[in-house]
């Protein structure tokens, strides 16, 4: 025996990670553990069924118990989400004492390319804050494909202590659409700048903003801040109150002075006590829940149909038949309606 292997356990073996009991894991939600938090999210990511179906165990189960303001801060690449988040996030845990997560809206994206949340820097005080949740990178999250990565994030934060989830989505298009679906408000920044103030944002999107932020409101950027909150306000006044009428204000920040922290918690807080009159935040989060039932229920579906062996063998062969002149296009369809009718 050498000298170096006479030190080695024959008999040990690398122990596993006790398993997570249902009750441990709603238990430790609700104490706001956040290593527990990080674990179940990482589950909710694993592609095992037995981890997704603890998962959808634990979300039916445990019911969010805390009012909760879910957040959306979009904007152009650069516009300064991340440090708006550090600023305002570190104001409300600081001075407030509130507790907040941060999720990161499609980090897989093609566009964003994994860079949202991925500079923990940007981030600098959030993230050494004992009352900051920072979802760490993920590739995909998808549960079963069930809900989107965001949204499985959202329902597991939810049910935990936190009073705010701030969700950084970057402003191009089919992220904000995701965040809007499950946000309460959804915040738009926009940098100062020199005529293109709509900075490519689109015009859908500015109808989607109940806040707009001008960034940046600092040194010399600030005289350019101030043209671009005239300008924005001028756009502003010729859009229309949104469904619930609630129309949106401007406001400038600076992430390098904090300032603007506390007219942006005056705007959010307005706005949620304007959304909590006559059940208007009720109504929105139901319109929510049923958008995500439709969405999830028609991709379930499109996948189980696409997945059925009797229907995939039926498809090729009508192309195949297709391809031979053997039938016309109408006709394969009027085929495949008389076997999709004896399926169900
Ligand atoms: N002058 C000034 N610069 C800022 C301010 N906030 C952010 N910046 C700068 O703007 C750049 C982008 O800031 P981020 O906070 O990373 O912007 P982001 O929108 O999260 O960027 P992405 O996530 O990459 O889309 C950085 O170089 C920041 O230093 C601010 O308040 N004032
Ligand atoms: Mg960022």
């Amino acid at each position: 025996m050498t000298n170096k292997s006479r030190h080695i356990n024959p008999s040990f073996r690398a122990s596993k990670p006790a398993e997570l009991s249902m009750d441990q894991g709603i238990r430790g939600l609700r104490e706001g553990d956040f290593d527990l938090i990080a674990q179940l999210i990482s589950k909710a990511e694993s592609k095992l069924l037995k981890d997704q179906a603890f998962i959808r165990e634990l979300l039916m189960q445990a019911k969010p118990v805390k009012e909760t303001r879910k957040i959306a801060v979009s904007g152009a690449p650069g516009v300064g989400k991340s440090s708006f988040i550090d600023s305002f996030g570190h104001f409300i845990t600081t001075f407030l004492s509130k507790k907040v997560a941060v999720l990161p809206v499609d980090p897989s994206s093609q566009l964003s390319k994994g860079s949202i949340l991925g500079d923990k820097t940007r981030m600098e005080r959030l993230s050494i804050s004992e009352k900051a949740f920072i979802k760490p990178m993920s590739s995909s999250l998808s549960l079963g494909g069930l809900a989107p990565a965001s949204a499985v994030a959202s329902m597991i934060c939810e049910r935990s202590d936190f009073d705010y989830i701030i969700f950084e989505t970057v402003g191009v298009g089919q992220s904000e659409i995701e965040a809007r679906n499950i946000s309460d408000m959804f915040i738009l920044l926009l940098q100062p700048g020199g005529g293109d103030e709509l900075q490519g944002i689109k015009r859908g999107i500015m109808e989607m903003a109940d806040l707009f932020i001008i960034t940046k409101s600092d040194g010399s950027l600030l005289d350019n801040a101030d043209a671009t909150l005239r300008q924005i306000r001028q756009a502003n006044s010729l859009l229309l109150k949104n469904a619930f009428g609630w129309k949106p204000s401007v406001i400038k920040h600076s992430s390098y002075n904090d300032e603007g922290n506390d007219s942006a918690l005056e705007k959010i807080s307005a706005y949620y006590e304007f959304m909590n009159l006559e059940g208007r935040l009720d109504r929105l989060r139901k319109e929510q829940e049923s958008q995500l039932f439709k969405k999830q229920s028609n991709a379930m579906l499109l996948d189980y149909v696409l997945n059925n062996q009797k229907l995939s063998d039926a498809l090729s062969s009508l192309s195949d038949r297709l391809n031979k002149g053997e039938l016309e296009a109408l006709g394969a369809l009027e085929n495949l309606q008389n076997i999709l009718d004896d399926l169900v």
